[in-house]
């Protein structure tokens, strides 16, 4: 931070560009086992969580985010009971998860304790999920954590940071491996798949290694000013040959939608897989 200014700088993930958010009040920073956590109150973008430099979660544009990480997921699933976030500390997407009343249980694992407890005080939107009765916790490493599960979850979201740092497993195509076990048969997941502008190296290296484990692996994408470039994807992938996680399985009414949500709906989820001709061909 500097001159009221926090910048969004990093040399190898995104080069020669920067994010920059105008700081009102430096709210909390601490060095925890794994990275440095940081929250800010910003003058536009609400309270502002960052780990390692990076934005995680800006309380102005976060639904974005969270939304379609796991809506894509929960309504390509035909009836999803246990759901498992990895990562995802400051709760925005379990928020998310126990919209869906078929959701029986919902269990998340972050690495770091540091973030649940920084969110729980600095993000309360975002963290309220923590007192659900359907919620459970559990703080470790999200690809040990899912050595333990097999055939258990139906639905499995990684919310994780970049890959430079401690969610660098979570890219890897034995993390898919794990991911696919742990589902149960129909299992559907969704996993944060960086940006097209800069990381279409990574995104090729994610959709190749997903494709190897799952029949169905496809790319679709977000809108959101505070990540890199402005957008951001996600891998969506289905253990279930036939499955079209392209169109929602379910869904409710247009009314019902504008209600629960701000950012996805039936329209979006479709359009959300439509890329850019250059990109698209990347990924082919
Ligand atoms: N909801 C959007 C915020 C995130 S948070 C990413 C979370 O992943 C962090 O809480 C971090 O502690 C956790 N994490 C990192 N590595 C692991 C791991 N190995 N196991 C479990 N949790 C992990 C996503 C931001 C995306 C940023 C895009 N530039």
């Amino acid at each position: 931070i500097k001159d009221g200014w926090f910048r969004e700088i990093s040399d190898t993930m995104w080069p020669g560009q920067a994010m920059a958010l105008r700081v009102k009040k430096i709210l909390h920073v601490e060095q925890s086992k794994y990275q440095d956590v940081l929250v800010f109150e910003s003058t536009d973008y609400g309270n502002v969580l960052v780990l390692d430099n990076v934005i995680q979660a800006t309380e102005r544009d976060e639904f974005s985010y969270q939304e379609m990480i796991t809506h894509l997921a929960m309504n390509s699933h035909p009836n999803p009971k246990k759901v498992l976030v990895i990562g995802g500390g400051d709760g925005g997407v379990l928020r998310e998860v126990i919209k869906h009343e078929s959701v029986e249980e919902a269990v998340l694992c972050d690495i770091d304790e540091a973030v649940i407890r920084v969110s729980k005080e600095y993000l309360p939107e975002m963290s309220a999920s923590y007192k659900h009765p359907k919620v459970k916790t559990h703080i470790g490493d999200g690809f040990k954590f899912l050595d333990d599960y097999k055939n258990t979850f139906d639905v499995i979201i990684t919310d994780s940071s970049d890959p430079e740092g401690p969610a660098e497993s979570l890219f890897q195509k034995p993390y898919f491996q794990l991911l696919k076990e742990a589902l149960t048969e129909k299992g559907v997941i969704t996993t944060q798949a960086e940006n097209i502008w800069l990381h279409m190296k990574i995104i090729t290296d994610l959709k190749k290694a997903c494709k190897e484990v799952f029949p169905v692996a496809e790319y679709a994408y977000t809108t959101i000013p505070t990540y890199p470039s402005g957008q951001i994807g996600f891998m969506v992938c289905s253990k279930d040959a036939n499955a079209n996680v392209k169109t929602p399985l379910r869904s409710i009414s247009e009314e019902q939608e504008a209600k629960l949500y701000r950012y996805y709906n039936k329209a979006i989820h479709s359009a959300s897989f439509v890329l850019p001709t250059w990109a698209a061909k990347a990924l082919e």
